[in-house]
């Protein structure tokens, strides 16, 4: 079964309402004021069953020129328009506009009903077609099929119905049920005990209870308690159905005609718009650049300035580069289409297709910025979003965010990501919850970088094995997470154009260096611990002549590193055969005595109480001691092992 929508256009009184009626039996104005005086004021809404069994919704919009807003509204999600004319006036204004409107916003299917043919005879009826048929000759309804009919008497209806089967079985495309869904609202009202109800064409994906959505832009869940389809109770709706949704936790005065329930986190809310605006041919209308302009999308409606990014000004029929700049927030997806008419008075000048739903600020007359524009006009979602990607720069991008950015469902994101990979245009890094992207130009540039500041580092500080990574990424890269940048240093290690040691990272070809000066401070180092034996010395004490600070430290720490020296604890080291003899003696006395005390240590090591506490913290850093809760006595840790021997 197909779920379609279909809608009514025309120029006022010419019988819209007056067909629905004979079609469904249903009148669609609802509202006093509308029956009052005769005309249609809002969107009304009804369904169809066709003689095949499916069955359709239908959306009736106003003729008269005051309302063209609303009828924009309703626009949304038709699948197939009757266009209704009256035999006796032909084609009218807003016939006219509204033909416009559709064109502006995609839709192309149409019936073009002639009504009141009982007020025409067969003369006038065969010249009003004839008239409309060379009026369509160059729109998009050349070739429409005209069927004539009598909403009134209910003539040549049998024929409309036949002609709308066939067209919704052969001609109308059924709606994307794959994509994220999206539900713009036409209406909202309370039902008594069960709080707020939205309703509106779904437009694409399926909803279902326990779809997690927000109201866009209102940045709130909403929580589903109901779904009715055409009045009936259903556990979920799906594109091109007319839906009602109970939400639980929203208050109606918060939700307006124009939000849109989508997904959490599917959208990102925007006030600026890059699009490809078209003037059109018959608008009244030359667009200046920041003229201000009324802006109707989905079903919302907004007012805007158009910045002309490529013209001086667009002139009827033509189309160009526009930025938006909204003076409301709204979601929009890359494609969407819009209408905009002039701010005062209303007339509709144009419309087209947004090109970026959430850019950034634009100038005006950029090579730069044109290009992008034509290439997000003309690319693919792997192109848009390797655009999106390069324009985050120095910083990465995760995949959730990206959807969020440009409204591509996570499926579409993450295969075109891959794809872009492959492609070698971004490489990507996986941590557990996120897959974080950034562009191939940023990683070499990055690279780049990284490998002239850690030349500078080794001959600066020649050594080291190279700069500490938690460095390199709080000094270089403060814009990506450390593990994330883990990952990048990994990606780099792994390729071979950096060179990780441990916590250092150096150029390829580095090594720590071990020349003259090396040898002769670390004899004085070694040469200085071993004189001292326990009686340990003070490091930071330690003046060796005509050797900076930074190169003692840096040659002792190569030593810890290669097991030449042992650090005891703070500014305490000592040479290796040291400690291993302290660690075996302090495991003996424990095994004669599981409580020992400083005296007793300083005694054994014949040293100052002083440096006997150091040897005891550094057998507690061993995990060989601890200190027990009286003043100045340590015990055994736990099981001890010295030289494969268990010592309790
Ligand atoms: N004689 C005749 N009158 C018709 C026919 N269809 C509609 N009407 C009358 O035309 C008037 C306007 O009809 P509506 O159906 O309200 O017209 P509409 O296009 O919905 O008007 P708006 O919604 O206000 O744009 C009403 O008085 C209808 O009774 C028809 O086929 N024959
Ligand atoms: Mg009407």
């Amino acid at each position: 079964m197909k779920n379609i929508i279909i809608g009514t256009a025309g120029h006022i009184d010419h019988g819209k309402t007056t067909l629905i009626k004979a079609l469904t039996g249903y009148n669609t104005d609802r509202w006093a004021e509308e029956q009052r005086r005769g005309i249609t004021i809002d969107l009304g809404f009804t369904h169809f069953n066709l003689p095949n069994g499916d069955r359709a919704g239908i959306v009736d919009v106003p003729g008269h020129e005051k309302f063209i807003p609303h009828m924009v509204a309703g626009v949304v999600g038709m699948d197939l328009v009757l266009v209704v004319v009256a035999a006796d006036e032909g084609i009218m204004p807003q016939t006219r506009e509204h033909l416009d409107i559709l064109k502006l916003l995609g839709i192309d299917k149409c019936i073009l009903v002639l009504n009141k043919c009982d007020l025409v005879d067969e003369e006038w009826l065969e010249m009003a077609e004839e008239e409309i048929r060379e009026e369509l000759s160059d729109t998009f309804l050349k070739n429409v099929s005209i069927v004539k009919v009598s909403a009134a008497s209910g003539e040549g209806l049998s024929n409309l119905v036949e002609e709308i089967q066939r067209m919704t079985e052969e001609e109308v495309e059924e709606k994307d049920t794959a994509a994220i869904p999206r539900l713009p609202i036409d209406r909202v009202f309370t039902i008594p005990g069960f709080g707020t109800v939205v309703t509106g064409t779904l437009v694409s994906g399926v909803i279902n209870k326990e779809s997690k959505l927000e109201l866009y832009p209102l940045e709130k869940g909403g929580k589903i308690r109901n779904i009715q389809v055409y009045g009936t109770d259903e556990e979920e709706c799906c594109a091109g159905q007319r839906v009602a949704i109970n939400l639980s936790n929203v208050k109606k005065q918060e939700v307006r005609r124009g939000c849109v329930l989508a997904p959490v986190n599917s959208m990102k809310n925007t006030n600026l718009l890059d699009v490809k605006l078209e003037m059109l041919k018959s608008s009244p209308r030359i667009l200046t650049n920041r003229a201000r302009l009324h802006l109707f999308t989905g079903t919302s409606e907004v007012l805007c300035r158009a910045v002309l990014l490529e013209h001086e000004e667009l002139k009827p029929g033509e189309s160009g580069y526009v930025q938006l700049r909204l003076e409301e927030k709204i979601a929009l997806r890359r494609g969407d289409k819009f209408v905009v008419r002039f701010y005062s008075p209303m007339e509709t000048i144009g419309g087209g297709i947004i090109l970026e739903p959430n850019p950034g600020i634009k100038k005006r007359f950029r090579k730069d910025v044109i290009e992008e524009l034509q290439q997000k006009e003309k690319g693919s979602i792997a192109d848009v979003l390797e655009l999106h990607i390069r324009s985050r720069k120095d910083a990465l991008f995760t995949v959730a965010e990206l959807a969020k950015r440009t409204a591509f469902t996570m499926e579409e994101t993450e295969k075109n990501v891959q794809e872009l990979e492959r492609g070698g245009q971004v490489q990507s890094f996986p941590l557990k919850k996120d897959i974080y992207v950034w562009h191939r130009i940023y990683v070499d540039k990055a690279l780049e970088e990284l490998q002239k500041v850690l030349a500078a580092y080794e001959k600066e500080y020649p050594y080291r094995h190279g700069m500490k990574k938690a460095e390199i990424q709080t000094t270089y890269f403060k814009k990506i997470k450390p593990n994330v940048f883990a990952l990048v240093l990994k990606m780099w290690e792994d390729k071979g154009v950096l060179k990780c040691v441990g916590e250092y990272v150096s150029t390829l070809e580095f090594e720590a260096v071990r020349d003259g000066k090396f040898d002769k401070v670390s004899r004085q180092l070694l040469d200085i611990f071993g004189k001292a034996g326990y009686e340990f010395v003070k490091y930071s004490e330690l003046v060796l002549e005509g050797v900076s600070g930074e190169v003692k430290d840096d040659i002792l720490n190569i030593l810890c590193e290669d097991g030449s020296v042992v650090k005891v604890c703070d500014d305490c080291y000592s040479l290796p055969d040291y400690m291993d003899s302290a660690k075996k003696r302090i495991a003996e006395m424990l095994s004669a005595n599981p409580v020992i005390s400083i005296s007793q240590v300083r005694d054994a090591f014949k040293t100052s109480r002083k440096c006997a506490k150091q040897i005891l913290e550094y057998t507690d850093s061993m995990k060989i001691t601890r200190k027990t809760s009286a003043e100045s006595e340590w015990t055994i840790r736990t099981e001890i092992f010295i030289d494969d021997i268990k010592i309790i």
